[in-house]
């Protein structure tokens, strides 16, 4: 027997639904055929957010950037073959950095597969190690909508972590007008329909626990590291840290105000590692630290680590002993109050004020380094910034203090340069607020066509692409020198007025400090989106911090 298209559309009907249930107010849609019952339900289902993209790598960007700002499960539609393919890379993002994405792929019905059919690719368990999978059979009014409901939501109340991918083979005919038909299958999850509630409401009864020997251990030399955690956290972080009077080595993720700032620099220095030596206990929140000296001083500890994450897996690469807590980062701080005051780092006070002044001298120069210390001064009040990946990211977290509690987003998770500016339009649409973006050259490049996405910005944008001609990341690492540039840096001496021109945004390109900051100040009233092009010298950036990370050590 055929399906109609009226049956297709009342399954796809009850995959949609499904999703609103399951706290999904964004979609995110590529433009497809064997999609097309799906992408229909989407539209016409009031209680969601329609984002729409051609390119499937962006889509996935941009529902992680919604799923990070919105703090909510994002879901995707995309039709069959190669399409599905270009979720990946968003999808093995989200599985590290914790967001959740419901990835939803239509595919052909079984007796197309493998058998030369067009767009016709193996789709089952594609992403397999990197999201959950659940295959859907071909409709049929045979299966009840009271199953597909059931098993949609044991699949989605059970999602962890990362994406779930929900497989639908569906036959021809996709489209033609709804007929009606098919109206008692619908209705036989009655009042399902007017409900806001799961077909089946899983639940999982849960206890927070405090840390035995709590009282013992604050009384002890700690250190407190932050990595990857809410601008809400980050601020509790820092007071905690505070009132326990232990040091606190904070990531720019971290969002904590950085009270010891430039870690990165310091950490290097004799008196930082003697005074540190010292720790008894490391309690660390959140993972993907970015400084390299952070890093390796953990490394070298003999301390207990305490890793508190809500993520499951192993998160410290430097395998210390301790104890991994699997919690959310409020309840644990909730359960240990700091009771104790022990403020035993003093020492570092003076080198982080040296370090600080090493820091001004360095940065007298126009260029990247400058624009990374001098950064607060552009941020927009009320605003969120959103972080590349490569040098700046890591001239940023050496260089720069930034307010605490100011939301910071970045891609950290694997550290891709892959879908940078999608997930910065994901992350606006998911947070309307004034949003800075800042990218290197080459990751502007390789997401250039999300430009298209940000002409729909909610709110005003300003894209600062540091233009030093190239992957500069490789100048600060030991890549041999006569294939640098061709084999590393790979500089394109491209002009991005040309993008700013094809996309309609408006264009600048200041050449010094005050008129990068004036650009900046009128894009911020004028409104709407800008690209502001910072052309540098192309070494400048990675020798600077070169160079600091030397002087300071000596200091
Ligand atoms: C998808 C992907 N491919 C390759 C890399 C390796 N990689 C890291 S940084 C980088 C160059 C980035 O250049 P640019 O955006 O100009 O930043 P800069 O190094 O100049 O700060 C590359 C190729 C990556 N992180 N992700
Ligand atoms: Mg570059």
């Amino acid at each position: 027997m055929s399906i109609s298209s009226t049956f297709n559309r009342r399954w796809c009907e009850v995959i949609v639904e499904t999703l609103t249930r399951h706290g999904v107010h964004h979609i995110c849609i590529a433009p497809g055929s064997r999609s097309a019952p799906l992408t229909l339900a989407a539209a016409s289902h009031s209680k969601l957010n329609c984002h729409t993209h051609f390119d499937e790598r962006g889509l996935g960007h941009l529902a992680l950037g919604l799923a990070k700002a919105s703090g909510q499960t994002v879901a995707l539609i995309v039709t069959s073959g190669t399409a599905v393919a270009n979720l990946y890379p968003a999808i093995i993002e989200a599985r590290l950095t914790g967001e959740k994405l419901i990835v939803i792929t239509a595919d052909r019905p079984p007796e197309l597969i493998g058998c030369g059919a067009n767009q016709a690719i193996e789709q089952q368990g594609i992403f397999a190690g990197h999201a959950a999978t659940f295959n859907l059979p071909r409709p049929t009014p045979e299966i009840s909508a009271r199953w597909l409901a059931a098993a949609l939501d044991e699949q989605l109340a059970h999602q962890q972590a990362g994406a779930v991918h929900i497989n639908v083979p569906l036959a021809e005919p996709l489209y033609g007008e709804d007929n009606g038909e098919f109206m008692s299958w619908r209705d036989s999850l009655a009042g399902w329909w007017q409900d806001s509630r799961p077909w089946v409401n899983h639940r999982q009864w849960q206890t927070t626990e405090t840390q035995e020997k709590w009282r013992h251990w604050q009384q002890r030399r700690g250190v407190v590291i932050a990595g990857g955690v809410t601008a809400a956290q980050g601020k509790r972080i820092a007071s905690w840290a505070q009132q326990l009077g232990w040091p606190l080595l904070a990531d720019v993720q971290s969002q904590t105000g950085t009270p010891l700032p430039a870690a990165d620099l310091w950490l290097g220095n004799p008196l930082a590692q003697q005074t540190l030596a010292q720790a008894e206990i490391i309690v660390q929140f959140g993972g993907k630290l970015i400084s390299k000296r952070l890093l390796q001083w953990q490394a070298s500890q003999q301390a207990t680590l305490w890793l508190i994450d809500p993520l499951t897996g192993r998160r410290d690469a430097a395998n210390l002993h301790g104890e991994r807590i699997v919690a959310d980062i409020d309840d644990w701080l909730d359960q240990h109050p700091p009771q104790c005051h022990t403020r035993w780092a003093r020492a570092l006070e003076a080198l982080v004020a040296r370090t600080q002044r090493e820091i001004v001298a360095a940065c007298e120069a126009f260029g990247e380094a400058q624009l990374a210390h001098r950064l607060p001064q552009l941020l927009p009040n009320g605003g969120q910034l959103f972080l590349g990946n490569s040098l700046l990211v890591r001239l940023v977290d050496a260089l720069a203090q930034l307010p605490a509690g100011y939301p910071v987003y970045s891609n950290r998770g694997a550290s891709g340069i892959d879908g940078l500016l999608s997930t910065a339009a994901g992350v606006q649409r998911g947070q309307p607020r004034p949003t800075l973006v800042l990218l290197g050259d080459i990751s502007a490049l390789y997401d250039l066509n999300a430009l298209a996405l940000l002409r729909d910005a909610p709110a005003p944008l300003v894209l600062v692409i540091v233009n030093n001609n190239g992957g500069q990341i490789f100048s600060m690492l030991p890549t041999p020198a006569s294939q640098r540039e061709r084999y590393f840096c790979m500089p394109q001496d491209v002009n991005f007025s040309h993008a700013a021109v094809m996309f309609g945004l408006h264009y600048a390109r200041p050449d010094s400090w005050p008129t990068l900051q004036q650009a900046v100040a009128e894009c911020w009233q004028r409104g709407g989106v800008s690209l502001i092009e910072l052309v540098v010298e192309a070494e400048q950036g990675a020798h600077t911090l070169k160079q600091l990370v030397s002087r300071v050590a000596a200091l």
